[in-house]
């Protein structure tokens, strides 16, 4: 079984009903959900123009590989009707893997760790939540991004959460 962190990001729609059913589809296609983050309202990054999001992140535990992984992640957001109207704009689910165990990986389709996690508040602070030590192949500990990041992003708490305890 490898480990691996994926984003759990929605401004459309019931942001949280879409968020926890993503949840329930990983773990019906190979996914163990271990951990699940706090949930957090956040400003809309790279297009202004739309709602908060509602971000969150989830460690899991699989035997998929890192592109079998991406194939379900993208699965489950074609079988919840994802529209992706444009870079960075609206959408009702989006998955990203952000790590997986100590591998880099660097394709067209797929690169991990995720390149923009350390500049991204709205990804480090649920990070936080859930593996504040977990080393970033490259980049040093969780904990060590958040602190170094310099950003003005507004990401607030809510007391919204993806799995009761
Ligand atoms: N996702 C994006 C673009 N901008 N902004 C926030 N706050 N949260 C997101 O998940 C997000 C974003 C593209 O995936
Ligand atoms: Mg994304
Ligand atoms: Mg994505």
């Amino acid at each position: 079984m490898k480990k691996a962190v994926i984003a759990l990001g929605s401004n459309v729609g019931d942001t949280l009903a879409n968020l926890k059913e993503a949840v329930s589809l990983l773990e019906e296609n190979g996914c163990r959900v271990l951990k699940t983050s706090r949930l957090y309202q956040t400003e809309p990054w790279g297009y202004a123009d739309q709602d908060d999001f509602l971000n969150g992140a989830a460690l899991i535990e699989t035997d998929l590989a890192p592109f079998a992984l991406l194939d379900v992640t993208q699965g489950i957001e074609r079988t919840m009707g994802r529209k992706k109207l444009f870079l960075n704009g609206p959408r009702n689910i989006d998955l990203d893997i952000l790590i997986y165990e100590d591998e880099t990986v660097r394709s067209d389709r797929l690169t991990i760790p995720h390149p923009r996690l350390g500049e991204r508040l709205f990804v480090l602070r649920p990070l936080m939540d859930i593996v504040p030590d977990m080393t970033v192949p490259g980049r040093g500990t969780v904990a060590e991004l958040f602190a170094a990041y310099r950003g003005d992003e507004r990401v607030e708490e809510t007391d919204l959460v993806l799995m009761e305890p």
